[in-house]
Parts: structure tokens; C-alpha cells; sequence
């Protein structure tokens, strides 16, 4: 940080620090879930040199330590177009559209994250943020009744809101202002022991859905999980259970491969707490309620559209063959079959950038800027790769999947809270509430992948190179 000005990106950076501490005091889990990703990482990188090159080459060794994500669940328009606002001075910008409604959960979600490939070098927090959905709530009357409960309480502090007016208006903050808007932004963001309702109410609200509970009843929307970013995704769920944790049955998203991609990612199941509710102005019940989790990801390459397709399709594919429960025997056959159905699924790099199913970002080799001229008759990407001009990196997944997500979500909600939904994925509205357009996923890592090869080919002299 220099200058008397504070760059949204050390906002950022700041931000995520303070939460992760703020956590790891609350939720002692979370740190031993952090001492077990950070041992398996050094253990990961002294095993695996080209891996580290790789890392080192993308610029994600200095990341990962700090790398992690969260997230919260909102109650009105009102509260996501503001969350917005609040996370622009964190150079936060909303990415994608996840409906939850399909797997029964009624919420619908962007993530928050930085999008140039720069600010995602300093600090790639990310913030998996939904929406509650009030029209799949059926009884009119519990309805009212929430609409009522949100529209009386206030999320942000006043300060933190003045502060996102400054930034708005000035397009920055000045360092002491930034300190301010951390400290502020966190008590958004941070537990309360407290709840807003009686227990009555509350129990009535988890009838309805437990999730209609855990976001109607507090004061604000606590985060509910903070997820480090492993590179051995296996190793750290055959760990958990070393140190006292338990992790969901199976591990979501894409099997275990030589070329990861996307994203894989297990959790261990909700803490009871204690909870105070409030009865009247001067009586309280003791109650609890179950919230916070853990999680571990560890993240693979950035697919294409297609790639995405055909992971869609294998995804599917296996669910409909193995009947899904929790159960440690479904979970080998499940592992087994993920697998097997995978299998057609290219599994080295030179074919997944050849087969255009995953993304790559290019860069000059020393080699290349050392001999311009023999660059010149290389006439396509494929030769000045091949000749050892051009390198190519996978570009890192940096967002969801929908259907872990999902299995995210339902492993904390307990199986009974299976629900189905009729009604449709709603993005219109999302984005009407949120007061603008999501980013698409798939074009920010086409733009990253064009910038790269075209500022490489410069660096090399021969800008006129064709991609293939
Ligand atoms: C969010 C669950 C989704 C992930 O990593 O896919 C998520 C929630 O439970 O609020 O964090
Ligand atoms: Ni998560």
C-alpha cells in the first residue's frame, strides 16, 4: 500500500485477513482446517517440482496461502443491491448466476470475486453470495410474515454505507478511511449470538426450511464458511479425520486426475451454537442453531464452453447410474463410477488446449525473446509451443459449480429438507435486485486467454501468428 490512497485491491486483501482471523477465533475448527491445507500444500509442492514451476509461472504460490472463499445468504433486493456496492470498493464484481431452486434450496446466487488477472494475483477472495427466494416460500401468511422481519432490520453500519458513498463519488478511499471500512464492513459479515426473533418464530421459519431460518432470524448475514484452497483435495479429506474432523461422504465436482480442472471440494458438516432468542424487551431463551461449516477446495483449470458441456453431461451421467446417498459404501461406488465415466475426458494439457476444452493463458518463453529471428518462421501457435517460443499455463477456475454447490448446501440442511421446486430460475429478477448484470464466467477467461497470446506474440515480433 503506498500513497495516502488505499487500492481496492489492498481493501481487499485487508478484508479477507481481518475475516479469516475474525473466523479462525470464532470456529476453531477453521483453524485446524488451515494448519492441515497449509501442511499439505509444502508437502505438495517438495513432491512435485513441475507443479511448483507451474504455480510459480502463474503467479499462484504467493496467493494460495492467503486464498480463500465464503459465504453469505441475503434477504431482500434491498440488502443484495448494497452488498454489491460494498463489495466494488473491495474490487469485488458479481460473476455468474447460480439457481438453487433446482436442488431444492430456495436461493438464488452470484459469486463476488476480482476479475483481472492481476487483482486475482494479489487476492482472489471470492464470496459465493444468495438471495433468498420469498416467491418459493408457499404460505402466504409465514410470507408476509418474513417480508415483515427483513424490511425492519438494517445489515450495514451507518459508517460503512458513507463510506461506499466517498468511494462511489471519489473512486477511492484514503488509507484511514479504508481501516475504517474494514472494521465497519466486518460487523456485516461477522456472528451474532443474538437472534432478532422468539423461538416461537424461529421454529416456525426452520418448518418452513431451515434456510429460511438461518436468514431470517439474525441480524445480519453471518459468513458461514471460509474455504482454503488445497492442492491435494484427497490428502486433506483423508486428514480431516486425523484431526478430530469429519467430511461429507463424497468429495464434489470432478474426479481425481493428472490435469485437474474446475473445481473439487468437501466440507464437514454444520456446529450446533448456542444461540440467545428473544422473547420479549427483557427475557431470553436459550436455543441453538447451525450454521457455520467448513470446507476445503482445491481448483483446476478454467473449461471452455464446451469442456463445461462435457462435464455437465459426465456429471450427469454418473448421478443417474449411482443411486446418491450419504452412506460410505454408495460414496466408493460413487468414486469408482465418477471415474470411470471421466475417462473420455482428455487428461493431458496438450490435448485439452489442442481440443480447445479448457483455457490457457501464453507467455513468451526466454528462449523465444532471445531469438527473434527464428521466431518469425514459426507460423502458428502450435509450432512456437513446440519449438519452445511460447508457453502455455492452464488459467485457474476462479468460480462454482451450481450442482456442488448444491451438495454444499444439502449436506449442511440435513436430507429431510429435500424440496421441489416448481418454479423456474429466475435471473432477470437477480439482476434487477442486484441493480446490474452479472459478469460472464467464460467470456472473462476468453478475454484473459486473448490478451495473453496477443501480448506474448508481440513480445515475440510476430503479432500476425494464427491461434491454431
Ligand atoms: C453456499 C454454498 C455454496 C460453494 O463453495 O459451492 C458454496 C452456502 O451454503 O451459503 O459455498
Ligand atoms: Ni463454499
Amino acid at each position: 500500500m503506498v500513497g495516502r490512497h488505499a487500492h481496492p485491491d489492498d481493501v481487499r486483501d485487508l478484508f479477507s485477513r481481518a475475516m479469516s482471523d475474525t473466523y479462525r477465533a470464532e470456529v476453531p475448527q477453521y483453524g485446524t482446517l488451515l494448519d492441515l491445507v497449509a501442511d499439505i500444500n509444502a508437502e505438495t509442492l517438495r513432491a512435485d517440482a513441475r507443479l511448483r514451476a507451474r504455480l510459480e509461472q502463474n503467479g499462484e504460490i504467493e496467493r494460495l496461502s492467503i486464498e480463500c472463499h465464503g459465504a453469505i445468504r441475503l434477504g431482500t433486493a434491498q440488502e443484495l443491491f448494497d452488498i454489491r456496492r460494498v463489495f466494488a470498493v473491495m474490487g469485488m464484481h458479481p460473476v455468474g448466476y447460480y439457481d438453487l431452486s433446482v436442488a431444492g434450496v430456495p436461493v438464488h446466487s452470484t459469486a463476488f470475486r476480482p476479475i483481472e488477472h492481476a487483482a486475482l494475483r494479489r487476492n482472489p477472495f471470492r464470496v459465493f453470495t444468495s438471495l433468498l427466494r420469498l416467491d418459493l416460500i408457499e404460505d402466504p401468511a409465514l410470507r408476509a410474515e418474513v417480508t415483515t422481519i427483513l424490511a425492519a432490520r438494517r445489515i450495514f453500519t451507518p459508517r460503512v454505507l458513507e463510506l461506499v458513498r466517498v468511494f462511489e463519488a471519489e473512486g477511492r478511499l484514503t488509507r484511514p478511511q479504508a481501516a475504517d471500512f474494514v472494521r465497519e464492513a466486518l460487523e456485516t459479515f461477522r456472528w451474532h449470538g443474538e437472534a432478532t426473533v422468539d423461538l416461537a418464530v424461529y421454529q416456525k421459519l426452520h418448518r418452513a426450511h431451515r434456510l429460511v431460518a438461518d436468514i431470517v432470524s439474525f441480524k445480519g448475514p453471518h459468513i458461514n464458511h471460509l474455504t482454503p484452497r488445497t492442492l491435494d483435495i484427497d490428502a486433506a479429506q483423508a486428514g480431516m479425520p486425523r484431526r478430530g474432523i469429519a467430511p461429507k461422504a463424497v468429495i464434489e465436482g470432478p474426479p481425481r486426475r493428472k490435469c485437474p480442472i474446475l473445481l473439487r471440494q468437501t466440507s464437514f458438516k454444520a456446529l450446533e451454537e448456542p444461540i440467545a432468542f428473544r422473547q420479549s424487551a427483557s427475557e431470553v431463551a436459550s436455543g441453538t442453531h447451525t450454521a457455520r461449516f467448513g470446507e476445503i477446495e482445491q481448483r483446476g483449470a478454467a473449461l471452455t464452453a464446451e469442456g463445461c458441456r462435457r462435464y455437465d453431461e459426465l456429471l450427469a451421467s454418473v448421478r443417474r447410474d449411482v443411486q446418491f446417498s450419504a452412506s460410505d459404501s454408495s460414496a466408493v461406488a460413487y468414486e469408482t463410477e465418477l471415474s470411470e465415466c471421466f475417462r473420455p475426458f482428455p487428461d493431458n494439457w496438450a490435448e485439452l488446449r489442442s481440443r480447445r476444452l479448457a483455457f490457457f493463458r501464453y507467455s513468451a518463453t526466454a528462449a523465444g525473446l532471445a531469438s527473434s529471428r527464428s521466431v518469425a518462421s514459426s507460423l502458428t501457435v502450435d509450432k512456437l509451443i513446440a519449438d519452445g517460443f511460447l508457453r502455455c499455463d492452464p488459467i485457474v477456475y476462479e468460480d462454482f459449480l451450481p450442482v456442488s454447490a448444491a451438495g454444499i448446501f444439502q449436506s449442511n440442511l440435513g436430507a429431510n429438507e429435500q424440496k421441489n421446486y416448481a418454479a423456474q430460475s429466475n435471473r432477470a429478477q437477480f439482476e434487477e435486485a442486484l441493480g446490474a448484470v452479472v459478469h460472464d464466467k467464460l467470456d472473462l477467461y476468453a478475454e484473459e486467454e486473448r490478451t495473453s497470446l496477443r501480448q506474448a506474440l508481440k513480445q515475440l515480433g510476430c503479432p500476425q501468428v494464427a491461434f491454431i
